[in-house]
């Protein structure tokens, strides 16, 4: 079914560079497009993997903004931070490099240039917010007002971060421009469109019929953009920041980030290979292979393709292997909320650490649905899997060569079944790895190489060479030598998943660079004689205090995340004013009480009442109370509450409702209950 290809051209998304890399941009992208990288290459073939940083685009124009520096400022510093964790992570990317590059401007530039003068764009006016005060267009996230779904102030022209809805600029109430606080005009200006419409009907077809092998998820997102029907998309925006659109009259305009962006991947390519870069994006040989997170999908299966195919001479991808969410302690990641794993942070931490983080995120990987990345887990699978099985297993087979047999490799004896049974599981997982991965089903593919040191593990354990040594010199060589031959079994295998501990292995092993190559993973890779390394823990344990570490600064964020939040919502919400005084009497007249709720239900058609009966110690009554959305009936069964018991009975949805149960409204109007601190009668009187 599947074609051969000379060559595979594998991109990993461009992060932005405007912010640190974390564990999700490295387990949805970085690690499954380098653990692809490497077992391709061990498999002796072709392959050049693209990545860079994604430099343009407004969210980097506004960091420098509040940051009080220039654009190149914030991009320089992130590119560089970026690089770095990559390099520290073994992403073996053949080139790194960057979107403000003279190369790609150019490329990016010609590219444009083509299309336009080809006619591939519409041309269409439109009205756009201007800010007249600092005389400029404003792009969505440099409008913010009121959301009109939920009153908070502060919403963004595109997205309200407090209730999270979607927004157009029309939508915010009382609008103002971000720069300069005045409130935007409408103002035409005119953009270049690529009709996607026009390319519909061809990616129903390249897509749907062509492609039903892509994951489900990819696929899947594609039929709901295609049956949904596509529109033309804007390519260009009113900004000073990005390629300028290389059109006369077109001054103050730049191509839309995410023209450019994916453009990157073959600027880059040929920055590094300025001579040869058409074979890897012209020839159909080559093997194109785009590794995404799914906020991606729409841009890499739909818009870029219809560039390309708009452009023609290139290839389009063969597949789209794009992962779901991570989440980290059950919270989505979030950059401005701090909810993250920073990589940089963690190589800090963690010296010498990347492959147990490169491990835990493929074996916890999100690749058919989001997953949760826990300090817990990553203790667990370092402790119990990497140490108690893979680490061990290795120690215990180099350190008892040393002993028996002084570092060399024993002689094989006559085998038993178990002997040859385990040595048949070195093909058979090798081919188990290789298919996974082939498929792009990496989480599986570390299983099946850990199932490689859970077979070594448990043949050690089970045969107990150490025991037999007392005996047998014979047999113990043989037991040795296969438990060696899974060994470098597994520093060949797992090399893809967990390079920097291969290479620790490949030193006990006296393994040669040369030797990882995939099709070495066979029964007998070490000669009798051969000499070994010396004996050294492949892993170190996790202890307690270090997990307490990280779960402790991740409190720490959560709570000033909430002091934020809740300082927030005071300072947008004024604190209601005193109202008129009343005397004593007047308040001696309430009668107030503690009572007990017997039972709540919700009030039928309506989201904010609960029907609660309740003991005031005097009768039981009925009250109804507008607080369904803070608290479910089950929640209210049971409570004591204060009431106001002589409130003149009112009907309200046509229940007699006799009192008032007292709460507290904060200024931003969440109720919260009040009630005594301590147990307290029903019946009770407050005053
Ligand atoms: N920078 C979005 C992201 O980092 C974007 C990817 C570009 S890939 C060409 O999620
Ligand atoms: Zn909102």
């Amino acid at each position: 079914m599947s074609k051969e290809f000379k060559r595979y051209l594998i991109t990993s998304a461009l992060p932005y560079a405007n912010g640190p890399l974390h564990i999700g941009h490295i387990a949805g992208v970085y690690v499954p497009a380098d653990i692809y990288a490497r077992y391709l290459r061990m498999c002796g073939r072709d392959v050049f993997f693209v990545g860079g940083s994604d430099e343009h685009g407004v969210p980097i124009t506004i960091k420098a903004r509040e940051a009080g520096c220039s654009p190149q400022d914030i991009v320089d510093k992130y590119h560089n931070i970026i690089k770095k964790s990559m390099e520290g992570l073994g992403i073996s990317f053949d080139v790194y490099s960057r979107t403000t590059s003279k190369t790609h401007h150019k490329t990016a530039s010609d590219f444009f240039e083509k299309l336009y003068k080809e006619g591939k764009f519409i041309e269409r006016e439109s009205e756009q917010y201007y800010d007249p005060q600092a005389e400029t267009f404003l792009a969505d996230r440099y409008i913010q007002g009121t959301c009109p779904k939920c009153g908070a102030q502060g919403a963004y022209g595109d997205q309200c971060e407090k209730c999270g809805c979607t927004l157009s600029p029309e939508e915010l109430l009382d609008p103002h421009s971000r720069l300069s606080g005045a409130t935007p005009i409408k103002k035409k200006t005119k953009h270049w469109y690529l009709p996607l419409d026009q390319y519909e009907g061809w990616l129903r077809e390249w897509i749907l019929e062509g492609h039903k092998e892509w994951k489900p998820n990819v696929y899947g997102q594609c039929k709901s953009w295609l049956d949904g029907g596509l529109q033309p998309r804007a390519v260009s925006r009113d900004l000073d920041w990005g390629v300028p659109v290389p059109v006369e009259g077109a001054e103050g305009k730049v191509l839309y980030v995410w023209f450019d962006a994916p453009i990157g991947y073959i600027s880059n390519t040929i920055e590094a290979l300025p001579d040869e870069w058409e074979k890897w994006w012209k020839d159909s040989d080559t093997k194109l292979v785009h590794f995404i997170g799914k906020d991606n999908i729409v841009f890499h299966c739909i818009v870029f393709p219809s560039m390309l195919k708009a452009h023609g001479g290139y290839i389009l991808p063969e597949n789209v292997p794009s992962n779901e969410f991570l989440n980290l302690e059950g919270d989505k990641i979030s950059t401005s909320r701090n909810w993250a794993v920073w990589a940089h942070e963690y190589l800090e931490d963690f010296p010498g650490g990347a492959d147990v983080l490169r491990y835990v995120l493929t074996a916890n990987a999100p690749e058919t649905k989001d997953n949760d990345f826990s300090w817990k887990d990553f203790q667990t699978r370092n402790n119990s899997e990497l140490v108690a099985i893979y680490g061990n297993f290795v120690n215990r087979a180099v350190v008892l060569t040393h002993k028996y047999f002084a570092g060399r490799v024993p002689a094989q004896g006559s085998l038993t079944d178990l002997d040859r049974e385990v040595l048949g599981q070195i093909p058979a997982l090798r081919e188990a790895i290789a298919d996974n991965l082939e498929h792009y089903h990496f989480r599986e593919a570390l299983r099946e190489a850990m199932n490689l040191a859970r077979v070594g593990n448990k043949y050690l354990t089970e045969t107990e060479p150490w025991k037999v040594a007392k005996t047998d010199l014979d047999r113990t060589a043989t037991i040795l030598n296969i438990s060696l031959q899974i060994c470098a079994a597994a520093a060949i295998a797992f090399a893809p998943f967990i390079p920097f501990s291969s290479e620790r292995l490949a030193k006990m092993l006296q393994l040669k660079p040369e030797d990882f190559k995939w099709s070495n993973i066979r029964e007998n890779i070490l000669p009798e004689g051969h000499q070994l390394g010396e004996a050294e823990l492949l892993f170190a344990k996790v202890e307690d205090s270090v997990i307490e570490a990280q779960l402790g600064r991740l409190a720490r964020i959560k709570a000033e995340n909430e002091a934020k939040a809740a300082a927030q919502a005071a300072s947008q919400t004024p604190v209601e004013p005193q109202k008129d005084e009343v005397t004593f009497d007047q308040f001696a007249q309430m009668d107030i009480r503690v009572a007990k709720v017997l039972a709540a239900e919700r009030v039928p058609k309506t989201d904010k009442l609960l029907k609660l009966s309740i003991d005031t110690g005097i009768d039981k009554r009925t009250i109804v109370s507008g607080i369904a959305q803070y608290y479910s009936p089950e929640e209210m069964v049971g409570r004591r509450i204060c009431m106001l018991a002589n409130l003149q009975p009112r009907t309200i949805r046509g229940i007699e409702s006799h009192g008032m149960i007292l709460m507290a409204k904060a200024p931003d109007g969440r109720l919260t209950l009040v009630s005594p601190v301590s147990e307290t009668p029903e019946g009770s009187t407050i005053g």
